[in-house]
């Protein structure tokens, strides 16, 4: 174990989000297994692939706390949440969770540089700009959920995005830094 390099203080804080991050790929989990029980395969499909996201957010903080001289402890996770009322529910409350998760996010940043911790605040970063794409991911999935169920053949046009969903990306359209 190399020499400690965070202060217990973001430790702890580094870790809860560690733990957080495995809770949203439970809410992940838990929201395609309910979607494919209720015949949404492309929903079902797109929630499963980024459960898998979430598990690797949760390693990446792992390896940080770790790599940075602390100690990572694996705790028990919440429950994932009630079942969604319908796609619409589920959608927006996707969002919720990620908006919920972005304001965290934005929690170890600054105390990142209230501490002037710049190897964290930079870890940070990406988890900044990941969360405005995971954002601007779901938003779009709204966008196109509130097109298709406000059409007169709604169930079809609902088909339809269900279909379009299976081989959808993980990303959203924002490019990242490194394609500019
Ligand atoms: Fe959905 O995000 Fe992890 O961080």
């Amino acid at each position: 174990m190399g020499k400690k390099r965070i202060s217990d203080k973001m430790e702890k804080v580094l870790n809860t989000q560690m733990t957080r991050e495995a809770y949203q790929a439970q809410v992940y989990l838990s929201y395609a297994s309910w979607a494919e029980v209720n015949s949404f395969a492309g929903i079902a499909n797109f929630l499963y692939g980024h459960m898998h996201e979430e598990r690797e957010h949760m390693f990446k903080f792992l390896k940080y706390i770790n790599d940075r001289g602390g100690v990572a402890k694996i705790e028990a996770i919440e429950a994932a949440p009630a079942n969604p009322k319908d796609i619409g529910d589920c959608l927006r409350k996707t969002l919720q969770h990620e908006i919920d998760n972005s304001i965290e996010v934005d929690k170890i940043a600054n105390l990142a540089h209230e501490e002037k911790d710049w190897p964290t605040f930079n870890f940070a970063q990406w988890f900044v700009k990941e969360q405005i794409e995971e954002e601007t991911l779901i938003n779009g999935i709204i966008d196109k959920y509130n097109l298709a169920s406000t059409e007169v053949d709604g169930n079809n046009s609902l088909y339809e995005m269900d279909r379009d969903l299976t081989d959808a990306s993980q990303e959203s359209e924002t490019p990242r830094e490194e394609e500019f």
